[in-house]
């Protein structure tokens, strides 16, 4: 019963439209990916990725922001 509700819970999230749905790159959270992120990145360097936001950007998903990740920030930024 427990897992059903988790399931439904979770296919509610995916689908959600608009969404609430965590842009990858999004380091501060905006909607969109930009300058922006990559300064909320540099600035936030070796903390925890533990807010929605910061979460975005942590690309190797190891819970904290490291170089490992701006690196990869920036292979996915255009010119
Ligand atoms: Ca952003
Ligand atoms: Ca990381």
């Amino acid at each position: 019963m427990k897992r059903i509700l988790m399931l439904s819970l979770l296919g509610a999230f995916l689908l959600a439209p608009g969404s609430a749905l965590a842009v990858e790159g999004d380091c501060n959270n905006d909607g969109q990916v930009d300058q922006a992120d990559m300064d909320t990145l540099m600035a936030s360097l070796n903390q925890p990725a533990d807010q929605p936001g910061l979460a975005n950007c942590d690309y190797n998903k190891d819970g904290g922001l490291g170089l490992d990740d701006v690196g990869t920030h920036l292979q996915g930024q255009p010119e």
